[in-house]
């Protein structure tokens, strides 16, 4: 998530503003279509078109990023959480909150659960290792901890929580950060040699442990962000919010 420079004003230092913004529920603005479905096969190809709502520098640019990587067509549905409430897009995702998409009239909310999805409606992209291979259980197990031990990880760490640690789910963030750590010394992507969701998920939010300086030079780590951030999709991402921020 890349937040940082867009913090909104009560959001205190060096935490995620995004989990901190004053609840919201998002306007939805501008409709911006990318990868229109070709002239012939419009009716089926617009069946694959995933709608993106979207608002630039939160969680949904890691969906972004995903749908850059896989391929997939996709048409971007400008929400700016910062701004007032939006019965439409509540309709979409009850909990008013980006990502959300709507595809084959089906609407789904969670980063998480939607890049599970995108990878199995999209798996000649081959982000995602085949199901009953042996790697499909890392590819949930780091599904789930993003959401799950990650992300409430950094969030407690950046809020100074105290509790006792048996007690919380996701343990604590130098234990959070050791398990990434231990996979990367083995390999340059979380599943191995091969870049795969998975490294959209946890890496995108390590980027953003990084940015908030939740965490201090950290080789291992540190280099795998620069790997990530390295990638064409990536820069795209940055390319496509940076222009929808600034036409808001
Ligand atoms: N658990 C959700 C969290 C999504 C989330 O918190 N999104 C933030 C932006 S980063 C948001 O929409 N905030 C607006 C609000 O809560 O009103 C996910 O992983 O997709």
């Amino acid at each position: 998530m890349r937040g940082a420079r867009s913090r909104s004003p009560n959001a205190p230092a060096g935490s995620p503003e995004c989990a901190n913004s004053p609840r919201a529920a998002p306007a939805p603005g501008w409709r911006w279509r990318r990868r229109r479905p070709r002239l012939g096969l419009k009716r089926e190809k617009h069946a694959m078109t995933v709608t993106l709502y979207h608002c630039p520098g939160t969680r949904s640019s890691g969906a972004l990023w995903l749908l850059e990587e896989l391929g997939a067509p996709y048409e971007l549905v400008h929400v700016d959480v910062r701004k007032g409430p939006a019965e439409d897009f509540v309709k979409i995702n009850p909990s008013g909150k980006v990502p959300a998409i709507r595809h084959k009239g089906q609407s789904l909310g969670e980063l998480a659960a939607i890049s599970l999805y995108l990878c199995d409606e999209f798996p000649d992209a081959g982000l995602a290792p085949e199901f009953g291979s042996p790697q499909r259980a890392a590819h949930y197990f780091w599904h789930v901890f993003r959401p799950g031990v990650l992300e409430p990880a950094m969030i407690a760490k950046s809020q100074g929580w105290i509790a006792e640690r048996g007690m919380l789910g996701w343990g604590d963030f130098e234990n959070m950060i050791s398990r990434i750590e231990r996979v990367l010394e083995t390999g340059d992507y979380l599943l191995g040699d091969a870049f795969s969701a998975c490294d959209i998920l946890v890496g995108g939010a390590l980027g953003w442990v990084r940015r908030f300086g939740l965490i201090e030079q950290h080789d291992t780590i540190f280099s795998y962000i620069d790997r990530l951030e390295d990638r064409d999709a990536f820069r795209r991402v940055q390319e496509i919010d940076a222009k929808m921020a600034g036409s808001s």
